[in-house]
């Protein structure tokens, strides 16, 4: 049968559509990618889907959003190569971290990176708009000191919750480095959604060589500063690994 058409509709570099991009490249699935520049992307993605985050996956014309439920629905329907465990309670095991993940990690990472590039707006327009008309990129640059009010105040970026992130990304890359030391993976002794959800949501504080994710250069100091901070982090080292062996 021939495979469904999928279109991924996304926000470049962003760590969880880099979830997403993961699986479907895990998965060897044909796929084209409609990038948004965040801000002006909310009315049609509010209009397609109800509510305004991406990653958003349009297959057969069913529309999705949500990582987990769109990695989900990938699984369903293209079982092979596996990204759920086989067996029941380590598949579980799998889901319910990937859901801790999204649920604190993701944001918490997020935070720190925007803390750390917001200073200097520009930065962050130019890597978002990547692969956008070049009209586009210079307006969205233009605007981009004032899109940096609407992302700091969205994503929680004031000095008492970026604290919080900081001891949540501390506190997990302990636990990633102590659960993945046995086998080298999170959940028994293969590759699955567990590790890709964490290392794809470690993405905005590790160096990720992958086109998809490699941080433009030159960075901001802030940013080389924190991605220098967690270099070295036996979690990082396995993140690293993790991307080298499974990320095509
Ligand atoms: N829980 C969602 C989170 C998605 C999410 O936070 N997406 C961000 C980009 S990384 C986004 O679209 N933010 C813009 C907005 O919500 O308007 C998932 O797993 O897909």
């Amino acid at each position: 049968m021939p495979q469904a058409a999928i279109e991924l509709l996304q926000f470049p570099f962003s760590h969880f559509n880099e979830k997403v991009r993961w699986a479907l490249d895990f998965k060897g699935l044909a796929h084209t990618r409609t990038n948004y520049l965040p801000g002006p992307h909310v009315p049609q993605i509010r209009r397609l889907t109800g509510q305004n985050a991406v990653p958003v996956l349009r297959i057969d014309g069913k529309v999705i959003f949500g990582s987990g439920r769109i990695i989900d629905e990938l699984e369903q329907r293209y079982p092979t190569p596996p990204l759920y465990p086989q067996d029941r309670a380590l598949r579980d095991e799998a889901l319910a971290l990937q859901a801790r993940f999204d649920k604190e990690l993701g944001p918490a990472t997020r935070r720190l990176i925007f803390d750390a590039t917001l200073g200097e707006p520009a930065y962050v327009a130019d890597m978002f708009s990547t692969g956008h008309a070049q009209w586009k990129r210079t307006i969205y640059r233009i605007a981009s000191p004032l899109t940096a009010i609407v992302i700091r105040k969205g994503n929680g970026v004031d000095p008492e919750r970026v604290r919080k992130a900081e001891d949540l990304v501390a506190s997990t890359l302990d636990f990633l480095a102590e659960r993945s030391a046995a086998t080298g993976y999170l959940v028994g002794d293969t590759f699955s959604v567990a590790d890709l959800a964490a290392v794809a949501l470690l993405g905005p504080i590790t160096d990720v060589p992958h086109p998809d994710m490699k941080k433009p250069r030159p960075m901001p100091a802030r940013a080389e500063a924190l991605l220098a901070r967690y270099v070295g982090h036996p979690a990082v080292s396995w993140a690293l690994e993790m991307y080298r062996q499974h990320r095509p």
